[in-house]
């Protein structure tokens, strides 16, 4: 008889603990920046963690960590997020998703357990949109959706993110080869922290995400006029950072009557920065949310028709650079089944939600059937260092991670589960 396949909970929460130690930032939460020398060598942790689950790694020339169990002759399920961290965040946001598809290849390895589909265990390069550049890189480029344009973006140190891969291990000449063939695989799952209070405060210990959201960024260059702080009439001023701060709290308010579901400016940069000097330039970011492409739309000329009249009003310069646009995805319901029956032969309590958070699967599900789990976020905190998950549902949102890839692995079989819309 074939052995339960049962995740080692230790041998989970251990990995993401050492995982936890590559930060740039001792004591100050983790900071792992898309292809910094920490990111790469947690990258090369992880690849030795999966040489010992049996899986043969390579990094892409996207810099994305791949794993694949050997011999694979038929079809496909893929597993991961991210190992690249906000500046100051958490351990768990992308690593644990990494970490728990190595742990269902390293469970399936000890079990002796094969399953019709081989496992591809990801580690996609620049999630977060490391130092300024637009996220999702790697998730990208394995739907072959980086071009020479993002490949030649250069973020806030001056370096464009085609040297930062190349730097990392990457090669972007060859980026068009890091793209999946859809036909190969039927399924990405990707399992995270919900990042946001829903599951915490039900006290439901495994979330089955229905859709994720879509974000619109926006760059802003308010250009003002700096002059003396203590000669210039009020008058007279041309600020800069008054501008951008009356942009702000009307950015705030939009979703008070439902333009979007949540608007954030979380980056601003004063020019010259200085107490005595009227401020001359700011540049401002921003970004909008919702499950809605069309609201995202709305808020686009929404944010145009605001910008306009703030600057027509305070005699400012506005240029305004639209960013990324990563859509709101439904996930596949077939996958969502499946999390939902795994949940349930484990007796786990489960609940139904869509996520907050961008994730690496909603680029996925451009080609892919892909679905999502969620485990609690202890008081709804991430991309902070408060972030924190209680152990036990860290071990059992791995379980029926594996448990889910082989309910749909003993349903599937060969056939396929048709891409998701
Ligand atoms: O910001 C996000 O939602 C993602 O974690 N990058
Ligand atoms: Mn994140
Ligand atoms: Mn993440």
């Amino acid at each position: 008889m074939t052995p339960p396949v049962v995740v080692d909970g230790e041998r989970l929460l251990w990995r993401l603990d050492e995982l936890a130690r590559l930060t740039a930032t001792p004591g100050e939460g983790v900071t792992r920046e898309a292809w910094s020398r920490v990111d790469v060598e947690a990258r090369d942790r992880v690849a030795g963690w999966m040489r010992d689950a049996g899986l043969h790694p390579i990094v892409d020339p996207a810099a994305n960590l791949i794993g694949r169990s050997p011999g694979v002759v038929g079809r496909w399920f893929a597993s991961g997020s991210h190992l690249d961290t906000v500046v100051h965040g958490g351990h768990l946001d992308g690593a644990y998703g990494v970490v728990a598809a190595l742990e269902a290849a390293s469970a399936l390895h000890d079990a002796g357990h094969t399953m019709d589909h081989g496992l591809l265990v990801a580690a996609f390069a620049n999630e977060e949109g490391a130092r300024g550049t637009a996220g999702m890189t790697g998730s990208y480029a394995c739907v072959g959706g980086v071009s020479d344009a993002a490949l030649d973006e250069v973020d806030d140190e001056g370096v464009t993110v085609r040297d930062r891969i190349a730097g990392a291990g990457g090669d972007p000449g060859r980026i068009a080869e890091a793209r999946w063939d859809p036909a190969d695989i039927d399924a990405f799952v990707e399992l995270h922290i919900e990042q946001g209070p829903v599951l915490a405060d039900a006290e439901v210990g495994i979330g089955v995400v229905t859709g994720i959201t879509g974000r619109q960024a926006l760059d802003l260059r308010i250009a003002g006029a700096a002059n003396h702080a203590g000669t210039t009439p009020m008058r007279l001023r041309r600020d800069a950072l008054a501008a951008a701060a009356e942009i702000v709290l009307a950015v705030e308010a939009m979703p008070a009557d439902g333009a979007v579901r949540v608007a954030t400016c979380g980056f601003v940069d004063a020019v010259p920065n200085v107490r005595n000097v009227v401020p001359g330039l700011v540049h401002l970011g921003v970004e909008v949310r919702d499950e809605s492409a069309a609201a995202l739309d709305a808020a686009v000329a929404r944010l145009d028709a605001l910008l306009t009249e703030v600057a027509a009003r305070r005699g400012v310069g506005i240029d305004r650079t639209w960013g990324q646009r990563v859509p709101p995805r439904d996930v596949a319901p077939a996958v969502a089944d499946g999390v939902r029956r795994a949940a349930a032969v484990r007796g786990l309590a489960h609940l139904d939600l869509p996520s907050g958070a961008g994730h690496d699967a909603q680029v996925l599900a451009d080609a892919l059937p892909m679905g999502m789990i969620f485990v609690p976020s202890t008081s709804g905190v991430s991309h902070a260092p408060g972030e924190h998950t209680e152990p036990a549902d860290l071990v059992s949102g791995a379980q029926v991670l594996v448990d889910t890839l082989l309910d749909l692995d003993a349903r599937l079989g060969r056939a396929g589960l048709g891409v998701a819309s």
